[in-house]
């Protein structure tokens, strides 16, 4: 790298090559430094957002530093590059993440100090990077901490949204949505102007023949959309390695239409046609687990898709090699099936702009891409209609019809006659209008295929792929369980607790290699370091109790059990029976006497999640959620006894608050439909108990913490589907002490009864497709052993730090080495120490 440095410029670099500050001085020299130039500040009235920036820049140029160095590294060492294609990266805050990663925080603090702010407080002014719904977009953020921090060659592609998820306030206990708009003062991203690719859409498709009797398709017509690039480094923990996050953004194509229109006194149309072009990426889509078919998500998905294979190939054209090497240089993972148009585009370069024949070219693009299914419920899987695709990608349907007609030619070849196989493995569905079914074709186009905890990926192969494991063999379909990065979700978030099990440990390296919380294990009778264990719950508590009072006014009693139900809102994952649950603890509790009360363990259930803005059920749940908050929390036979909280605007910033503060978390899906979780892996690793179903990654962790310390209930995903048949066909009956939840709902006692009517027929008239009857009893028996192991303090703490000593497995360091050693087949970049 350096000999490469042209001699004029060679002194300055040398003389630039630090990436930390010396000492605090050398830091607060830096802030002061940005906040009366880069911001064009005084110190005199420099407020905590200035101090905020200012911070950040500091940091950042340390970051370009290193970032500049492992890019050239990669590029130097030619070696196999892995890119991570995903429409969703929830980053959250980048400030405490890199101060931890670089490991200079404590000199900022102190720098920070001096200069008259409280780290905390400075922290806080950053703006989430809210670039995702929830679990699936979290994990790509994971990952790409893991990626850097182990040191493997890596991009992360994705869409630079000018809206992230929607800020949700509640407003008379509904939710209303707010947009989202971050980007005001964005330190992290880097906009690289000259890094652009012109996107075509719309057109039509001409074929020639050429002098060798080959068939030549070209895409031609259609409009220009620009994809310019943005550039986000990714610190990794404890090491130099600093990767990159490339983010696309959309904008007019000048010289395409405005100007001619312009000229022509049509101002006002050139203008729409530029707003038109960066609609592109202006929203991020907010549903999960939800396809809604949208032209515009399509073109999300080619705009960005187009931009990264085009980015790749260029980088591997680079490198001047035969194409038959790009699989031997590029691995591709298609985080869920929101990128697979990506399959259609590497045949189409393969084939019409390079020139390729169409069977290596299609070996090419199957040993590159990796595909990684999130769910099997069916309304989560793609579909786009064929109209719609041929009249936006008219080149990509054709190949996709070739690809499906080969396909199916091969399963004709090892099923002759099948008809009916045919039909349930091709890649369009035969419905009116025709739809292409990108999980299939994402299937045919990746040499592997993953689910996200081991039951989702037995799932996958047993019901929703099970004739692709018939027609590929069962080879092609393999398990990775998720995993959390344990530099954010216990150190970061969690500082006391990651202090505490350093001194034990003897290091921090727990943190680079998580197996090592074993040795905590030894510590469980160690007094004084149970002591130290449970005061840092507490003290969790009492910092989210503050919150508590601060947003919502409500008084919560931090010695009271905390009772967490963060995460999107949705059926499937039941906060509708968490919530009846807590109106039967109330009925009950209302019905005994103020001396028997007195027995009962106190309780704060705590609530938080977005609802889909288009997801009528899953409002009217945040509804009753906060009908009965205002109920239970005014009412003066109840006390501490019982509270219900509901956080507005549940984040990842604020899942860094409240996660630590956890005594009890509910994981209560209806079994076979959540397919990992990962929330749950946050909460045990900073010492909380989980009350869950034998659902995902659910079942793992019980495996690894052990039975004794999780509160499983409910029934199994085997039997789902013959339950759901007999409230079908034969007669079902409605839990009694769900039947009395009901009446009380219609009573009235938590307002207007036809707001919460939804929610009760779904139970009891439409079939109670998630269970929720079922599970009840068995729910609110687990509850009642949940508080009497809960009034075991002695006990609880033992659970709590065996559990935590035994989830070493669940780091996202594992989970990516699992991809890099089975899926992607690249080893990590040696980095020397400088
Ligand atoms: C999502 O967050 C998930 C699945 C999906 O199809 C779409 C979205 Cl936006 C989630 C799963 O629901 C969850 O179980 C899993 O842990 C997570 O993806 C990461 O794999």
């Amino acid at each position: 790298v350096e000999a490469s440095i042209p001699e004029p410029q060679r002194k300055a670099w040398l003389a630039h090559q630090t990436s930390g500050f010396k000492d605090k001085d050398g830091f607060e020299t830096e802030v002061v430094r940005h906040v009366e130039t880069t911001l064009a500040r005084s110190m005199y009235n420099c407020d905590e957002q200035a101090a905020y920036s200012a911070c950040s820049l500091a940091f950042r140029d340390r970051l370009i530093l290193e970032w500049n160095r492992t890019q050239q590294r990669q590029t130097f060492a030619d070696s196999k590059r892995v890119y991570y294609l995903s429409l969703e990266f929830l980053m959250g805050r980048a400030l405490d993440n890199a101060m931890l990663n670089i490991g200079q925080k404590d000199v900022a603090k102190a720098g920070l100090a001096e200069l008259g702010f409280r780290i905390e407080d400075v922290i806080e002014q950053e703006h989430d990077a809210a670039l995702g719904n929830g679990g699936l977009g979290r994990l790509a953020a994971c990952f790409l901490d893991s990626l850097a921090s182990l040191n493997y060659s890596a991009w992360g592609y994705g869409l630079r949204y000018r809206y992230g998820i929607f800020k949700q306030e509640i407003i008379d206990g509904y939710q209303v949505e707010v947009p989202d708009y971050w980007l005001d003062f964005n330190p992290w991203e880097f906009p690289r102007h000259d890094v652009t690719v012109d996107i075509q859409f719309y057109g039509h498709v001409t074929k020639r023949t050429d002098d060798n009797g080959k068939t030549i398709a070209t895409w031609e017509g259609g409009e220009i959309v620009k994809a310019v690039a943005y550039d986000v480094p990714i610190p990794g923990y404890a090491t130099p390695s600093t990767n990159n996050l490339r983010l696309w953004s959309s904008k007019a194509a000048s010289g395409e239409f405005d100007f001619q229109k312009f000229n022509s006194g049509d101002y006002e149309n050139s203008v729409a046609d530029q707003q038109r072009a960066e609609t592109i990426s202006a929203v991020l889509y907010p549903n999960d687990n939800l396809d809604r078919g949208k032209e515009l998500r399509l073109k999300q998905q080619y705009f960005w898709v187009a931009a990264s294979l085009y980015d790749i190939v260029r980088r591997f054209k680079k490198s001047r090699r035969a194409w038959k090497e790009f699989p031997d240089q590029v691995a591709i993972q298609l985080n869920d099936t929101h990128p697979t148009l990506a399959v259609v585009e590497l045949q189409r370069i393969l084939v019409d702009l390079e020139g390729l024949d169409w069977e290596e070219a299609w070996n090419i693009v199957t040993n590159t891409f990796g595909y990684t299914n999130h769910t099997v419920l069916p309304e989560a899987l793609e579909k786009w209609s064929v109209p719609l695709f041929q009249h936006l990608l008219p080149r990509h349907l054709q190949l996709i019809y070739d690809i499906n007609l080969f396909f199916l030619q091969s399963v004709e070849r090892k099923f002759p006659k099948d008809r009916e196989m045919l039909a349930r493995v091709s890649i369009i569905e035969e419905s009116q209008p025709k739809m292409v079914r990108m999980a299939h074709l994402a299937i045919v186009g990746s040499h592997k295929v993953n689910g996200v905890a081991e039951l989702h990926s037995d799932l996958i192969k047993t019901t929703i792929f099970k004739d692709f494991v018939e027609v590929f063999g069962p080879d092609k379909f393999t398990n990775v369980t998720n995993g959390i990065t344990p530099r954010r979700w216990l150190h970061q978030a969690n500082p006391r607790l990651s202090e505490l099990i350093s001194s034990k440990t003897g290091s921090q390296n727990f943190l680079k290699d998580l197996t090592e919380l074993a040795k905590i294990e030894h510590y469980k009778d160690d007094k004084a370091f149970r002591k130290e264990w449970a005061e840092i719950k507490y003290a969790n508590k009492v910092r989210l109790a503050k919150h508590i009072k601060k947003t919502t006014g409500v008084d919560v009693n931090p010695s009271a059990l905390f009772d967490v139900q963060v995460k999107r809102i949705h059926e499937y994952k039941r906060q509708q029976m968490n919530i009846f649950g807590v109106i039967h603890r109330y009925l009950t509790l209302k019905s005994l006497s103020p001396e028997e009360r007195k027995k009962f363990q106190p309780r704060v259930s705590i609530f938080g999640g977005k609802a889909a803005p288009g997801y009528w059920m899953a409002k009217q749940i945040i509804h009753l959620i906060n009908a009965v908050g205002a109920v239970v929390n005014n009412d003066k036979d109840i006390g501490d006894l019982l509270k219900v909280i509901f956080l507005e605007d549940y984040n990842v910033s604020k899942a860094e608050m409240i996660i630590p503060a956890s005594d009890l978390s509910e994981h209560i899906s209806t079994a076979g439909t959540e397919a990992s979780g990962t929330s749950n892996m946050k909460f045990v690793l900073n010492g909380g108990l989980i009350i869950g179903t034998c659902d995902g990654a659910n079942i793992e962790i019980t495996r690894e913490i052990g039975e004794q310390n999780i509160f499983l209930f409910g029934n199994l995903a085997e039997d789902v589907e013959d339950i759901r048949h007999n409230h079908t066909y034969g007669s079902y009956t409605v839990d009694p002490d769900l039947v009395k939840v009901f009446e009380a709902i219609e009573k009235g006692t938590f307002g207007e009864p036809n707001d919460f009517m939804g929610m009760i027929s779904a139970v009891r008239d439409h079939g109670d497709f998630y269970l929720v009857s079922d599970d009840f009893h068995s729910y609110i028996e687990t509850q009642e052993l949940v508080d009497k192991a809960y009034r075991d303090q002695e006990g609880w703490v033992t659970k709590s730090i065996e559990s935590v000593a035994r989830m070493g497995f669940f780091s996202s360091d594992r989970c990516i080495n699992e991809y890099a050693e089975g899926i992607w087949n690249i080893e990590p970049l040696a980095v020397k120490d400088q």
